[in-house]
């Protein structure tokens, strides 16, 4: 391992503008942490610092240490990021962000592969973070009865209430295998979750369909395997479901992908008691009782092999 890996990745986080380091602490990267004294100012200390405090053989043991302690839960091998990463690699996904340092959620834009980057939040706390959020209700007022287009590119705001868009969650998701995980707040309070290992989200040729596979959690499954994966998604303005007497979203108030109708209805009329209409995930709340919060997220657990 040579030393300019690590400038590597100084540049990398300066560029991105994600570090916040100052002379006493450093809330960093762990890696900048420990390959550097507390002297950080510009990037040119930074190369300075590095360079000249660790000899080649120590860098080696660092790159192991911070290895393991970084990945210890993750199927991401540290050599595979460095190989990765360049002058000009940008992040991702929140997942990527996450190996850059950043370890407070909120709004950051990333860059996945094929689009000019886009803004996101991210969840840094749940599970171990670098979830990249693409579905938040937590008090009702955004208005989530919206067209096909509005559900395509996304609404909303990314410190309330969204929706990050079917295309934004497409070109995320395709970047590599993706794990989906719903957080669910039950009206009592109470907090709930659904996993599911494997999540793909097709394009708009095939309407945004969804599949998911590999349920565990505490909410039930109600993405479930055997109604909603498989499905394209549906607007009021546009029936893409298999329901023939109707169209599910203008039946019950929602978004999503219908079969005929739906156990989740997570983009439904939020707060409502009225008969499927409501947020419900049925395993948890059955068909008349809205959750009070929800998070839909997806993280990256393996690369896509290079073509
Ligand atoms: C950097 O950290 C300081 C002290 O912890 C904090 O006040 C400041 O808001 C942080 N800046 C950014 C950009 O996160
Ligand atoms: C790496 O970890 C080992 C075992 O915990 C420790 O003894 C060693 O000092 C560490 N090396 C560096 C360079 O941090
Ligand atoms: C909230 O409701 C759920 C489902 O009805 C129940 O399992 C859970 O124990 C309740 N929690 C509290 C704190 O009452
Ligand atoms: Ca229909």
């Amino acid at each position: 391992m040579k030393a300019d890996n690590i400038l590597f990745l100084l540049l990398v986080k300066t560029h991105l503008g994600i570090s916040n380091c100052s002379e006493a602490s450093c809330q960093c990267n762990p890696i900048i942490q420990i390959g550097t004294d507390s002297s950080f100012n510009t990037e040119k200390k930074h190369i300075v610092t590095v360079t000249s405090h660790f000899q080649a053989g120590q860098l080696e043991q660092i790159y192991e240490n911070v290895s393991s302690a970084l990945l210890d839960n993750q199927n991401v091998h540290f050599q595979n990021l460095l190989k990765r990463l360049d002058l000009t690699s940008k992040p991702t996904d929140c997942h990527d962000l996450q190996l850059m340092g950043s370890a407070t959620s909120g709004v950051y834009k990333i860059f996945p592969t094929g689009t000019f980057g886009f803004l996101v939040r991210c969840d840094h706390e749940t599970e171990d973070g670098g979830w990249t959020v693409f579905q938040r209700r937590t008090d009702g007022k955004e208005d989530f009865y919206r067209g096909w287009f509005d559900y395509q590119v996304g609404f909303g705001n990314l410190d309330g209430e969204f929706w990050l868009g079917n295309q934004q969650l497409h070109m995320i998701t395709s970047q590599g295998w993706y794990e989906l995980r719903v957080d669910l707040i039950l009206i009592n309070g109470s907090r709930v979750f659904a996993k599911y290992n494997v999540l793909d989200v097709k394009g708009i040729d095939e309407q945004y369909r969804i599949f998911v596979d590999g349920y565990s959690g505490t909410g039930g499954d109600s993405l479930s395997i055997k109604i909603h994966s498989g499905h394209k998604f549906s607007t009021h303005d546009r029936d893409n479901d298999i329901n023939e007497h109707g169209n599910c979203a203008q039946l019950y108030h929602g978004a999503w992908w219908y079969e005929k109708c739906h156990t989740s209805n997570l983009n439904g009329l939020y707060g409502s008691t009225e008969y499927g209409k409501g947020l419900n995930w049925h395993a948890s709340t059955g068909y008349y009782q809205s959750v009070s919060g929800t998070e839909m997220k997806v993280r990256r657990w393996m690369n896509k092999r290079k073509e």
